[in-house]
């Protein structure tokens, strides 16, 4: 067994057990890299496949100037989303089934058509996007205090947890993304708020950069996949009894609560 593939079982267990584990560059690995970070996430998602669990799609994260700013990195990263992560809109997210989550809200993209790089930009990405919607992520380290490095967060999958997609769908050509504004409500009270344009500028820059960074592993994104573009606001803590709203402008709004 590779050592990727041992990490990614202490991950997947950590996530399966809801309980929070040392960071894999504190002890199992300290000179952990970013290519090998994502050849645990890699091995992560075969446990998953071979689990019967299905992908949605892979998701974008650290894609706003200031999360990339706070965690030192000039580039996004990417993770996956799986079917049993799904939270239908109006629904409930269950505190027992997490470690310590959050909430942010975000644009998600699918694809009418593959999307293959290097080279793939925003008008490209806009071209062959079937629909938008809103949604909002529920992220879930699982390091202890919420805290890793930049290999460490890609091992774990981005944090991925839970995700809440909004049940209409619009065509893109329909919006400037950009300047589509988005509120983050707790309890009635808005929390957090930004635009799309938080995301690298433009929500389908971010796609396009997915296409690119895919591409160099000879992969591509794939027509009909879900894509989450990364927070357009902050992550908020989440606690027993929240009722969460995002809403966005011409997109509609999305819901959940938090139980026990
Ligand atoms: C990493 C996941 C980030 C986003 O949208 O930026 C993410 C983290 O902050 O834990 O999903
Ligand atoms: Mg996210």
């Amino acid at each position: 067994m590779s050592q990727y593939n041992e990490i990614a079982k202490y991950l997947v267990s950590a996530e399966v057990d809801r309980r929070e584990v040392a960071k894999v560059t504190s002890n199992l690995k300290p000179d952990l890299t970013v290519e090998e970070a994502y050849l645990v996430q890699q091995e992560i998602v075969t446990i998953k496949l071979n689990e019967g669990k299905r992908m949605i799609g892979p998701k974008m994260g650290l894609t706003s100037l200031a999360k990339m700013k706070q965690m030192g990195v000039e580039e996004p990263i990417y993770g996956y989303v799986f079917d049993y992560m799904l939270i239908e809109n109006g629904g409930k997210a269950r505190l027992s089934d997490q470690i310590h989550p959050k909430v942010e809200a975000e644009i998600a993209f699918v694809m009418g058509e593959d999307l293959e790089g290097p080279g793939v930009t925003g008008a490209q990405v806009l071209a062959k996007t079937e629909y938008v919607l809103p949604a909002l992520e529920i992220i879930d380290s699982r390091y202890e205090n919420f805290n890793f490095t930049l290999p460490d967060v890609i091992a774990d999958n981005a944090s991925t947890s839970r995700v809440v997609f909004g049940t209409s769908l619009k065509k893109p050509d329909q919006f400037e993304l950009d300047l589509v504004g988005a509120t983050l409500s707790i309890n009635g009270e808005i929390k957090e708020l930004g635009a799309g344009a938080a995301v690298l500028g433009h929500p389908a820059h971010s796609v396009a950069m997915l296409a690119n960074m895919l591409a160099r592993k000879g992969e591509k994104v794939r027509k009909g996949d879900v894509i989450l573009t990364g927070g357009i606001t902050g992550a908020i803590r989440l606690n027993y009894g929240d009722i969460v709203s995002g809403k966005f402008d011409g997109l509609g709004e999305v819901t959940f609560t938090v139980t026990d």
